[in-house]
């Protein structure tokens, strides 16, 4: 047969390369066994409206007479919309050149960038710069836009915390460069040891890698720690001493369920620190519409910040986002009203309030429920979600279990997480697809399933568990912690 211009042989070979766990075997077997009649729970994904949560009502008021403006001129419409919800679809519509139909600017309607710059300047109690702020669709879109920026090739090494969130992994893997891992500490509550990361940095070093850029995510996926201020602190030290650019996800920052440790931004712990630190690292932060008690994945809205960039590299960010014309304008409005909801005293204030606070507040007693489930367990620990949208158990696994995974064919957690998938319809994504340590095995799940259905779910786990250590237990120890 004759060979294609584009033949599997002939893919870009990074292409291939690149792994992404959470839509993997796992989540293809599910997506199977669903459509021969089986009762799936999607925990694989943190996407909250598809297990059911409800979305908040004053943004989709909002978004919903942006997209139609003729509603506006008809007379019923405040009888249908409240006045403040009216106020700001007109507000939007006239930063807008055009309606949602229109392109906006490369980077985000300028009307949009400056409500996110205010916000930033609310939050950190310092000044932000709407020129240093793009809109994405999503943030996904803002971190591949800035990894391409930095990655030149294969000498060119990121580094990313190991277990990671893939987006990462895959990213570098697409782009032709190199990922430096460095590890979390399970045992320290998920925290990040400096000294290990001067180990990581060493030996890519003498690989020949120039390692650039480093990535934390903060609150932790799938992880779920939330990092001390203290540990920022040393974080960006580190990033100033060795010159590395410092992109921080922050798109959990609302997902906070303990107050010991609220988030805090790593732009305003740079700002805090002050020279040279404030005006020597070079940071970018990541947020999104898609999480927090918005849960808006399917819009896809996000932005970054640019901190201590040079001009000159600003402008060629900008020129490269000009190549996608322009992110979602709709979702650049959801990305506006995340930045600036309702305030006490308007209209939809109660409600909007009422809504939001709902969520979190289930959000945090199903994190707990989650843990306490997790660790009632035979062989299972797990930490605390912290913040995030996730539970990360290790499965301490028995060598029975390793060796009919051997047989099979498969990597260890992902038999575990097959037969958990076959015999309770949960639908996880096997630790092995974020990274973790040689021969420790967990799963990943969301803590987004309904709090109503959560005891029967952690039920079924539990059963699985059991029957399963003492299926393949054979009394000789279980994998390492
Ligand atoms: N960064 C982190 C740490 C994420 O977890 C996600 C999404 C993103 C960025 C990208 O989000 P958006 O592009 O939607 O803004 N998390 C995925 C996950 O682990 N499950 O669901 C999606």
């Amino acid at each position: 047969m004759a060979i294609k211009a584009l033949d599997y042989d002939t893919l870009n070979e990074n292409v291939k390369k690149c792994q992404y766990a959470v839509r993997g075997e796992l989540y293809l077997r599910a997506s199977e066994l669903q459509k021969e009649g089986k009762k799936i729970i999607f925990t694989n994904v943190g996407n909250p409206h598809a297990l059911g949560q409800k979305p908040l009502t004053f943004p989709r008021q909002v978004v919903a007479l942006c997209q139609a403006p003729f509603l506006l001129d008809d007379p019923n419409v405040g009888m249908l919309f409240p006045a403040d919800a009216i106020a700001r679809a007109k507000h939007y519509l006239s930063l807008t050149s055009g309606g949602l139909g229109a392109y906006s600017d490369s980077r985000g309607l300028p009307g949009v960038r400056k409500e996110v710059a205010e916000f930033i300047q609310r939050r950190d109690g310092y000044p932000s710069d709407p020129e240093l702020i793009f809109l994405t669709d999503g943030a996904s879109k803002g971190v591949m836009q800035i990894l391409n920026c930095v990655i030149r090739g294969d000498g060119d090494g990121i580094l990313v915390p190991v277990p990671q969130y893939p987006l990462y992994s895959a990213t570098i893997s697409l782009l032709g460069g190199t990922l430096v891992p460095y590890y979390l500490d399970e045992s320290e509550n998920w925290g990040l040891d400096v000294n290990n990361l001067r180990q990581s940095v060493a030996q890519a070093r003498s690989q020949g890698i120039t390692v650039r850029a480093m990535v934390i995510i903060n609150p932790g996926n799938p992880t779920g720690q939330c990092l001390s201020e203290a540990n920022l602190r040393e974080i960006l030290k580190y990033c100033y001493n060795e010159k590395l650019v410092l992109l921080g996800d922050e798109v959990y920052q609302q997902n906070i369920y303990q107050d010991e440790r609220p988030f805090i931004s790593s732009k305003k712990v740079l700002m805090d620190m002050g020279s040279p630190f404030s005006n020597g690292v070079q940071l970018v932060s990541f947020h999104t519409v898609s999480k927090g008690y918005w849960g808006e994945c399917g819009q896809r809205g996000g932005y970054f910040e640019m901190t201590n960039l040079p001009p000159r590299v600003v402008e060629e960010i900008y020129k490269v986002a000009s190549i996608a014309l322009s992110p979602n304008v709709s979702a650049q409005i959801f990305m506006g009203l995340m930045v600036s909801p309702p305030k006490p005293g308007d209209i939809s204030y109660d409600q909007f309030a009422r809504e939001s606070k709902g969520i979190l507040e289930s959000l945090r007693r199903r994190a707990r429920i989650m843990t306490d489930g997790f660790n009632s367990c035979k062989n299972v620990v797990c930490n605390f979600t912290e913040g995030a949208m996730y539970s990360f158990p290790q499965i301490r696994l028995p060598p029975g279990a390793i060796q009919a995974a051997k047989q099979a064919g498969k990597v260890p957690d992902v038999f575990y997480c097959l037969k958990l998938l076959e015999a309770t319809g949960i639908s996880t994504v096997p630790g092995s697809g974020f990274g973790q340590k040689e021969g420790v095995f967990h799963l990943r799940t969301t803590i987004l399933p309904a709090e109503e259905e959560m005891p029967e779910i952690m039920d079924s786990f539990k059963k699985f568990n059991d029957e399963f250590m003492s299926q393949y237990d054979n009394n000789v120890g279980y994998s390492r912690m």
